[in-house]
């Protein structure tokens, strides 16, 4: 390897060829006709789109690698599905959102500073090597966030929440890191939480839990 190249695999973690399964819980069961994918809260345009309405609009490839915090790595993924930023251009964000809570399937959540979501390379991804996703990888639909540690790409994704302030999602309750970036190894222990924040989460899930 030329020594110009940046290396592939952060500290700590170890590639592997196969694609592990990890989540929560069980797999859900999705019924296309009911999903929707929903972007509220600090937008001008609050929007709601049906599974065909979704699957109709234009889609981007994004070759990357992967990296899962339980420290396995998986170079050359290919991904196809949705621009995130083409989703967030059509709500029109309002200037005061500075955080996301992305909300999936079971109340399952996590959170993002706006600038790591807001890239051109992170979809709503619909497929993975050319074909839809299977249902443990997310199918119909994941959040792909290539440049944070795996567990901010939500399977079985349903939308965005944007807020003026960081609420922790459902492994950042638990201990993982706020943001998660894997080349500084932001895996465990972020910061503890404050109750206001545990009460602005439950609220804030409460209201947008699918
Ligand atoms: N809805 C949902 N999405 C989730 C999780 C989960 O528990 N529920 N786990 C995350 C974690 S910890 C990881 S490592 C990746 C694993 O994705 P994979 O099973 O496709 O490898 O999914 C993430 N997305
Ligand atoms: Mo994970």
């Amino acid at each position: 390897m030329p020594a110009s190249s940046p290396p592939r695999i952060p500290p700590g973690q170890i590639q592997t060829t196969k694609w592990p399964v990890l989540h929560y819980g069980d797999v859900p069961t999705i019924d296309t006709s009911k999903w929707t994918f929903r972007v509220s809260g600090l937008v001008e345009r609050p929007f709601t789109l049906t599974y065909d309405e979704f699957l109709a609009l234009p889609r981007q490839t994004v070759q990357c690698d992967i990296h899962c915090v339980t420290t396995w790595s998986r170079l050359d993924n290919t991904f196809e599905g949705v621009s995130v930023q083409a989703l967030l251009e059509r709500a029109g964000l309002k200037p005061a959102a500075k955080y996301c809570l992305v909300v999936a399937e079971q109340g399952f959540t996590t959170n993002l500073p706006l600038s790591d979501l807001n890239r051109p390379e992170n979809l709503i991804a619909l497929k993975w090597a050319g074909e839809l996703l299977t249902p443990e990888h997310g199918w119909p639909a994941r959040l792909l966030v290539p440049h944070l540690y795996f567990w901010k790409s939500a399977k079985w994704v349903r939308g965005f929440e944007l807020l003026d302030e960081d609420l922790p999602g459902f492994w950042e309750q638990n201990g993982y890191h706020m943001r998660g970036d894997p080349w500084t190894e932001e895996r465990y222990g972020g910061r503890g939480l404050t109750q206001h924040e545990i009460n602005k989460f439950r609220n804030a899930s409460k209201k947008i839990a699918r």
